[in-house]
């Protein structure tokens, strides 16, 4: 039978904490906090620092931490609001279990657990221990992540674990590995403050990286020119000398005819490119053809600024490349950032200081959580998990026979797939909302409807656990001790500021007790995280992510380290490769021949208008947590369709009236937003919404091949306008906080 989902006002109404416990008031003043706690922010991968100020067991409000070095004590929109989560009244505070026809009914720890782990055996039993999955997240700790790396191989057995990071950084990841043999951004930021050219590839930093946008405003002051690439002109991209707005889909034909124009034009470093490089050649005989006019006939960008940009990084003496979502979430991510990588090569422009390239990272703990083994492929200290001696080091540190790490498993649209399949039966997860954020979604609600068993592991009832047999109340970013890595390389504390609340264990105490009910607590004897950390120090060691030099201690001292830090008496690497040496095989840069192909779906006739998705400034990923807080939900209530005005005249669509989106997977209403700030043949909706205001529903399941990323960036739809205004009192407010 499938598995309906369970509304969260339900479970609220019938066993919210009022009927348990005290109620717990939101902010209760600023009287003189018990205790102020130096941490991170919970949300993205910038992590920057923040002093939660805490009284009577409860986060009550924050101050600036001035003297972290990134942000200085700079935060933005959702940094500020952050606490608001901690005294929720949707805070989930015991297990629950489903009850066919009932809903949730709460249940004790023993009996939640127990269930849990008698469906784990019985499924496994009948159909194999690849049968039960992991889905894990990158808003945990690198602690954590570790931790569900190891359960998910030792204790569930199971080769099928895969993580949130499949939908933000593996293309980013594959195409660093191939050129630099490491993934990690080269520099700090504070590097882009003295670049002369900065040249931003897909990505909205002013709304996804508010505090990024300092360091840029440095540089401007020290009269950087700035090149942003989007098919939207967004606040940045305002400020830029020069905005190129590329049709979605087509980041390698720009990148390739900007190859082709310093091959042409001879801005090259011919020193760098034949002393510490490999491939230049294939990489440009690849691009030959790429002059400005098919350039233009390919990005939609004018080829007169193409070749300005060409002109502005090729004549530059320092420069720095970044880039994000926006040229990574195709079926081609992994080809775009090598060809980005390709243009930094071809100048020479990294490893010095004001030089340099990173691709941006994503959620909290984008960096570390790629790094620490909760990926399908990898081992911790990124280590590839089909490499013999890589699986012998970390058999030898987890005290177990080579056998017994399973091998690599399937990515996670794959297991949605073998879920229809029938292959994957039992499921759980941590930290991750796949109802609401894996493409093509109500094919994926129909797998977790099909399954025979799901425990989630969140502090809040997210759309997914909707669906789940056992929900867990897990803990929220300050219940925890832990590290982070930001998109920096920069290794940071996580401080427990609280506990968590109720009946609500931390995530690490969960997996503990699951991984000694499954019967593997021997391997699973951690006490504290730091104990955890020590581990992952001995696992990373000799992997390219190295952390065996980092100690909490250290962290403490520094404001942070950098990766990698092979020893204790290393300070840490902010800047990488100053020796030219780099982490591939050869010890050599290499460039990536890239030929252009078309994204996996694009216009016609009956589609033909692109549908591109991503972020608007006031909502975090899948929403779950900023939809609950009211001030974030009042800025942006609702998602709205982006749409030109001269598109918008040609269906005769008025602002605010509702729109039919239509694609391949299925229809969904937007009121429409005219903005000029878009491109006239694409539209853009944000993504934070789950049922019928899910962009999801519209996106295509195409993959990267490489890196198994979905092409949330390129679809093709058809609009239908409805003619009528949205009508009043909908689910915008839902979920706000009183
Ligand atoms: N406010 C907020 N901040 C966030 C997040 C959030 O949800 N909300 N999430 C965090 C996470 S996990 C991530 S991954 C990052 C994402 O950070 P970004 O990558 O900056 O965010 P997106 O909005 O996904 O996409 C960025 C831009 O890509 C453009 N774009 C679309 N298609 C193309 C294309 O084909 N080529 C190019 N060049 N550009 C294109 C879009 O117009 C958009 O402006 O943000 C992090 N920060
Ligand atoms: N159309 C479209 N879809 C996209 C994107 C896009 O640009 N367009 N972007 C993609 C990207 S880049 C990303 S990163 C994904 C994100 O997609 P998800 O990872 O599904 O999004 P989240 O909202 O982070 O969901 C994480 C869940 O983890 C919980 N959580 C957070 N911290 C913790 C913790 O410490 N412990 C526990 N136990 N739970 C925790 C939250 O409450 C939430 O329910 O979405 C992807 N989907
Ligand atoms: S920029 Fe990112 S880390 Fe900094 S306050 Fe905003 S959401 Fe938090
Ligand atoms: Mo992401």
């Amino acid at each position: 039978m499938a598995k309906l989902p369970v509304s969260s006002e339900q479970l609220i109404a019938d066993f919210g904490p009022h009927k348990n416990y005290p109620p717990r008031e939101g902010f209760v003043g600023r009287d003189e906090p018990d205790e102020v706690v130096k941490t991170h922010c919970c949300f993205c991968g910038m992590q920057c620092g923040i002093k939660l100020l805490v009284k009577n067991n409860r986060v009550v409000g924050f101050d600036p931490w001035e003297e972290f070095p990134f942000n200085e004590g700079r935060l933005c929109p959702k940094g500020v609001q952050r606490y608001l989560q901690n005294n929720h009244p949707d805070r989930l505070l015991h297990p629950f279990g489903r009850v066919e026809g009932a809903g949730f009914r709460p249940l004790g720890w023993d009996a939640a657990l127990d269930r849990t782990v008698a469906e784990i055996r019985r499924i496994q039993a009948e159909h194999g221990p690849h049968a039960f999955a992991m889905l894990s997240g990158v808003s945990l700790t690198n602690e954590k992540s570790y931790l569900v790396g190891k359960f998910a191989r030792l204790a569930l057995k199971t080769r099928n674990l895969d993580y949130n990071g499949r939908l933000c950084m593996v293309s980013a990841g594959a195409g660093n590995k191939k050129a630099f043999g490491l993934d990690r951004a080269s520099n700090t930021y504070a590097d882009l403050a003295h670049a002369e050219v900065i040249m931003i590839c897909g990505t909205n930093v002013s709304e996804t990286f508010p505090t990024l946008t300092h360091w840029i405003w440095q540089a401007r002051d020290n009269g950087a020119k700035l090149i942003v690439v989007d098919p939207r002109l967004t606040p940045i991209a305002r400020t830029a000398d020069l905005h190129l707005p590329i049709r979605p889909g087509r980041d390698s034909a720009l990148y390739g005819a900007i190859l082709h124009q310093l091959v042409k034009h001879d801005w090259l470093d011919h020193d760098f490119i034949a002393q510490h490089t490999s491939g230049f050649a294939e990489a440009t005989a690849a691009v030959k053809d790429y002059d400005l006019t098919w350039a233009e006939q390919t990005t939609g960008i004018d080829a007169a600024k193409i070749m300005r940009a060409a002109e502005m990084w090729g004549r530059a003496k320092t420069s720095f490349l970044l880039h994000a979502r926006g040229i990574e979430h195709h079926s081609k991510g992994v080809e775009n950032v090598v060809s980005c990588i390709n243009l930094v090569l071809a100048t020479g422009r990294i490893g010095k200081p004001y030089c340099g390239y990173g691709t941006i990272t994503g959620q909290g703990n984008g960096q570390g959580g790629r790094e620490h083994g909760h990926k399908c492929d990898q081992l911790p200290g990124n280590r590839d998990i089909e490499n013999p001696e890589h699986r012998a080091h970390i058999a030898r540190v987890w005290n177990v026979p080579e056998p017994e790490i399973p091998h690599k498993g399937l990515t996670a649209y794959e297991i949605i797939e073998a879920i229809h399949r029938g292959e994957i039966r039992g499921m759980i997860s941590i930290c991750f909302n796949p109802v609401v954020s894996l493409p093509n979604n109500n094919y994926v609600r129909e797998a977790f409807e099909k399954l025979e068993h799901y425990t989630a592991i969140d502090f809040f009832l997210n759309e997914t656990a909707r669906h789940a047999d056992i929900v867990l109340p897990g803990s929220l970013h300050e219940e925890e001790d832990g590290t982070v890595t930001t998109a920096e390389g920069r290794v940071v504390r996580i401080r427990r500021a609280v506990t968590p609340p109720g009946e609500a264990r931390t995530d690490t105490d969960i997996l503990l007790e699951l991984a000694r009910r499954l019967g593997a607590g021997d391997k699973f004897e951690f006490k504290t995280s730091e104990e955890i950390f020590t581990e992952l120090r001995y696992a990373s060691q000799g992997g390219t992510a190295d952390y065996f030099g980092i100690t909490y201690e250290k962290i403490e001292k520094n404001m942070g380290v950098f990766w990698p830090c092979p020893t204790l008496d290393h300070p840490g690497t902010p800047r990488l490769w100053e020796d030219r040496k780099f982490a591939t095989p050869d010890g050599k840069a290499h460039f990536n021949p890239v030929s252009y192909r078309d994204p996996g779906e694009i216009t016609d006739a009956e589609y033909p208008v692109i549908l591109t998705t991503g972020r608007v400034v006031s909502q975090y990923l899948s929403g779950t947590q900023t939809r609950r807080i009211g001030k974030l939900v009042d800025q942006y209530p609702e998602p709205l369709l982006e749409i030109h005005p001269t598109l918008a005249a040609r269906y005769n669509i008025h602002d605010r009236e509702v729109v039919r989106v239509v694609t391949r997977r299925g229809a969904a209403e937007f009121p429409a937003q005219l903005v000029e700030t878009i491109r006239t043949d694409t539209v853009f909706i944000p993504y934070h919404w789950p049922g019928r205001k899910s962009a999801n529903q519209l996106t295509s399941g195409h993959l990267d091949p490489v890196s198994k990323i979905p092409e949330f960036k390129v679809c093709a739809a058809r609009l239908e306008p409805l003619g009528h205004p949205e009508p009043v009192g909908d689910a915008r407010t839902a979920f706000a906080s009183p």
